[in-house]
């Protein structure tokens, strides 16, 4: 057995890692306590039967420390315990700006020693006085730098607000042994060091409730930095804190500030000790430079034939602000698609299939053009009579323009993003060939760590629109959809898409950070609101929105294990069900509802609002409840365990009838009330029995919107039902997953009539080509018809429970998945009668494997017969750590 995968705050040798507390003001988590990062480790084993039983974690300043006891700064000493995951940092209070080594060493179930294996973090500027930097900018009563606009720039802000092109030249007696810059804007920004780009990231600082957190980003320059005269810059464009953000047309007012801004500090370690701090003052410089105007919706513009004139900055705040460490994966270009086609419409004028709605830009190279050649990139997710359909963007121009400069040249737009399959590219010299023209797909690089495949190429297709759909809306918050004038962070989507979020990649950190927006974005009456971070909307959450607030931390905790989330949580938890209890003293959720969407895009179905609110005021309940139970809080226990009670009681007293007939008789009224656990156990069997009946009088078509569609299958599958949930699964017809794959979707569509035969496109105020929503099938997909899944109770897949699910027209599945243990696998395949099941159970985790065999007395492991108890469907065999092939009879 070994460990490895080691994580500090669930990232892998994270630099510049500061603390975190919700809802927290200041530095590094100042006011929060001491920052104590929590350790992480996963294990695996070829042994069947391993686990761990102990671990020590020692800690050294330098790499080659860890070998020697005098000089270890952390020693835990040997804890009998199994613990691998988060375990908080116990040395000494931490430095700024200081790498610190860590090693795990473990030891397996027999108490053999089992591996060692280290990793390290260094921490940012934990302290208020760490930060010398003031924030620059444009003097606002200067002159504007450049020309009056043209035409193409009159979609754009004046002149005035260009992105800010900022320098400044240092001198270094010798070269610094170290280099670190610490960096963010007001705006978006990419830094520069000697005129080239410092980094990776993209979109930095990404999109946080900026008044209440700014986040700064960590880069290693060492190497960087020369003897002699050095030049620093950067170039910060408008992003989330002055552009256009979602549907406000307010624009002009300007969401969190006027002006744009750039706050960095540059800190050199040289050989004797000594240390140089350049950081931005008034001695720096800006100018307007190439790149006239920057919009996340509008696009891009920039003249390649100027380059920027430079004048002294305005010093425009001394105060740092409620600055933090980056605690997630940043957003940065993970993949590179090639055109599929360009197909030529006219002079210079070229339609360009990406094959894949994708989240990025393009990048184009173009040889030989004359200086001054304008060369527009338009871009759509689908087309209209063989063009580009814009009208679904509405407000979103998501135009790039580029002037040429002449010779060899590359555009690829720095400061915007759009969703595209296709893009237009008019004014291009020449002939454009598909070996010039790709996308550049961008998001929060998550570790993308699930993995389901199976028989059914449009199944598998229908994994790779959901997976799409996570990269596409996974951009600094998780959004609703990434092409039109919205992009914004609503509650719902996130909470019925994050389970399946969690099964594709480990999305931890990301969700957690946001969970701090979600808090932040609370009203003083406890109210969590629709978006978060909170731009439009100022009213309270709606049912099913607001409730993610509730519902992210708790599955966060269950899928990651991640306590410290749930804990700082919890306060605001409560404070939502005391919001909609003080509203609703009957427990019928129905007044403070919000802007109350119901199922929201349901089809042929209008489940009542007040059955929907209602079930979802139970839910929470009996989350905070739980929630109480994990931190050991007796009081809100009992609490909430009793309020739950009577919510319940409410609930069928209003809606439930003796014949198990639910109040409104849609799909999802039964969904929820099944799902939720609100109906007397008597009449659970005739409430599935109604839902199996109104799927089968459609013709086994849903009508279910985004509340209710990640429970159909799910809760087919646990009543007896799989059958059926495969028939929707494999359902092509309108409505269905199918009928988008069938009329070539490559993400998931907003709505299940985006576009039909009869009716052509939906209106096009609101019709999304890539939302995730209704893609929250995906958690089923792993869970039930590969059959990864936890035990009720079970944390970060402790106690799996695998429940492989032959159906449908399915003859093998699998599902993998990179869990925060290590690695779970769990796949079938029917050959005529025989099954044959293949698991794998990470060191520490047991698991209780379900074969759907008509024999228990058929199941054979490695070949030969194996004890399997008789369950109802089929046989249950229990299982330690390790790779397992079964066969039985099916
Ligand atoms: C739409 C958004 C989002 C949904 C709300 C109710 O504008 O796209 O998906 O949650 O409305």
């Amino acid at each position: 057995m070994t460990p490895y995968g080691l994580t500090t705050e669930q990232l892998t040798e994270p630099l510049g890692l500061g603390g975190m507390g919700l809802g927290g003001m200041g530095l590094g988590g100042m006011g929060l306590g001491e920052f104590r990062p929590r350790l992480s480790w996963k294990l695996r084993s070829d042994r069947r039967g391993a686990a761990p039983s102990a671990y020590r974690i020692t800690a050294a300043r330098h790499e080659g420390d860890l070998d020697d006891e005098a000089r270890l700064i952390w020693d835990s000493g040997r804890r009998e315990s199994g613990d691998t995951l988060l375990v908080p940092w116990d040395g000494p209070v931490l430095q700024s700006a200081t790498c610190y080594h860590w090693r795990v060493e473990v030891w397996d179930e027999t108490g053999a020693a089992a591996g060692t294996a280290q990793s390290w973090f260094e921490t940012g500027l934990l302290h208020r006085d760490d930060w010398t930097a003031g924030w620059i900018g444009r003097d606002p009563v200067s002159l504007p730098l450049v020309d009056p606009p043209t035409d193409e720039e009159r979609s754009f802000p004046s002149p005035a607000a260009a992105p800010l092109y900022l320098r400044h030249d240092f001198e270094v007696a010798e070269r610094p042994v170290r280099a670190r810059l610490y960096a963010t804007a007001r705006g978006v920004y990419e830094p520069s060091l000697n005129g080239a780009r410092v980094g990776d990231r993209e979109l930095a600082p990404g999109w946080t409730e900026y008044h209440r957190r700014l986040q700064y980003q960590t880069y290693d320059v060492t190497g960087r930095v020369h003897a002699g005269v050095n030049e620093i810059g950067a170039i910060v464009a408008d992003g989330w804190w002055s552009g256009h953000v979602g549907f406000d047309p307010s624009r002009p007012a300007r969401h969190y500030g006027t002006a744009t801004g750039y706050l960095a500090q540059l800190v050199l370690d040289f050989a004797d000790g000594s240390r140089q701090v350049v950081a931005t003052d008034g001695d720096w410089t800006e100018g307007a430079g190439p790149i006239l105007a920057a919009d996340l919706l509008m696009g891009q513009f920039a003249d390649a034939r100027r380059s920027p004139s430079f004048r002294p900055v305005a010093v425009l705040d001394r105060e740092p602000g409620p600055l933090v460490a980056e605690p997630d994966h940043p957003i940065r270009v993970t993949a590179e698609v090639p055109a599929v086609a360009v197909d030529r419409r006219g002079p210079h004028r070229f339609v360009v299939d990406f094959g894949q709605n994708v989240v990025g830009r393009v990048r184009l190279r173009i040889r030989g053009a004359e200086p001054g050649r304008r060369i527009v990139l338009r871009h759509a997710e689908v087309l209209s009579g063989g063009e580009l359909y814009l009208d679904n963007l509405r407000r979103a121009a998501a135009t790039d323009t580029y002037v040429t400069a002449g010779g060899e040249e590359e555009f690829e737009p720095q400061f915007t993003f759009h969703g595209f399959r296709y893009a237009e590219v008019s004014g291009y010299p020449g002939e454009l060939s598909a070996a010039d023209v790709s996308a550049r797909v961008l998001h929060n690089d998550t570790p993308f760590t699930g993995r389901f495949t199976c028989s059914d190429p449009m199944v598998e297709q229908l994994q790779a629109n959901i997976v799409w759909g996570q990269r596409g809306n996974f951009v600094a918050v998780p959004t609703d959809c990434p092409q039109r004038d919205e992009r914004l962070g609503w509650l719902a989507d996130a909470q019925v898409f994050a389970p399946t979020a969690t099964r594709n990649a480990d999305v931890s950190a990301f969700l957690a950070r946001w969970m701090r927006d979600v808090v932040d974005g609370q009203d003083a009456d406890g109210a969590f609101r629709d978006v978060a971070p909170v731009l439009v909307l100022d009213r309270e959450g709606a049912p099913a929105w607001g409730d993610a607030g509730v519902i992210i931390p708790w599955l966060l905790w269950r899928a990651y294990g991640d306590r410290r989330t749930l804990e700082h949580s919890f306060a605001a938890m409560v404070a939502w069900i005391e919001h909609v209890r003080r509203h609703n003293p009957d427990l019928l959720w129905r007044h403070r509802t919000g802007n109350s969407y119901g199922d929201w895009l349901q089809v042929d179905a209008e489940t009542p609002r007040d059955v929907l609110s209602t079930a979802y005021f139970a839910y929470s309940t009996r989350i905070v409840a739980d929630a109480a139970e994990v931190l050991g809080r007796g009081a809100e226990l009992d609490e909430y365990r009793a309020l739950h009670d009577k919510i319940r009681s409410a609930f069928i007293d209003a809606y439930v009838r003796d014949d198990g007939t639910v109040e409104g008789g849609t799909q999802t009224a039964y969904l929820l009330a099944l799902d939720f656990g609100l109906l007397p156990p008597d009449l659970v069997e005739a409430a599935a029995g109604h839902l199996a009946a109104d799927v089968e009088k459609r013709g086994n078509r849903l009508t279910t919107g985004f509340v209710g569609v990640a429970l159909l299958c799910p809760v087919l599958a646990e009543h007896g039902r799989a059958d059926l949930a495969y028939a929707l699964l494999h359902q092509d017809d309108f409505p269905s997953w199918g009928y988008s794959i069938r009329h070539g979707a490559t993400t998931i569509w907003e709505r299940w009539d985006g576009w039909t035969e009869h009716g052509g496109f939906q209106s096009a105020a609101m019709n999304s080509f890539n939302h995730y929503s209704l893609g929250s099938v995906g958690d089923w997909l792993f869970g039930r018809v590969a059959g990864i899944d936890q035990a009720p109770g079970s944390v970060a897949y402790r106690e799996l429970m695998l429940r492989p699910t032959p159906g449908g027209q399915l003859t093998w599945a699998r599902a993998e998945q990179e869990t925060a243990r290590g690695f779970v696998c769990c796949g079938w395949d029917l050959d005529g009668d025989q099954l044959t099941v293949v698991v794998a159970v990470p060191p520490g985790s047991t698991a209780v494997l379900e074969i759907p065999t008509t024999d228990p007395g058929s199941v054979r492991l490695d070949d030969a017969p194996v004890p399997a108890e008789p369950s109802a469907r089929g046989a249950t065999v229990r299982l330690t750590s390790g790779r397992f092939t079964f066969t039985a009879a099916y």
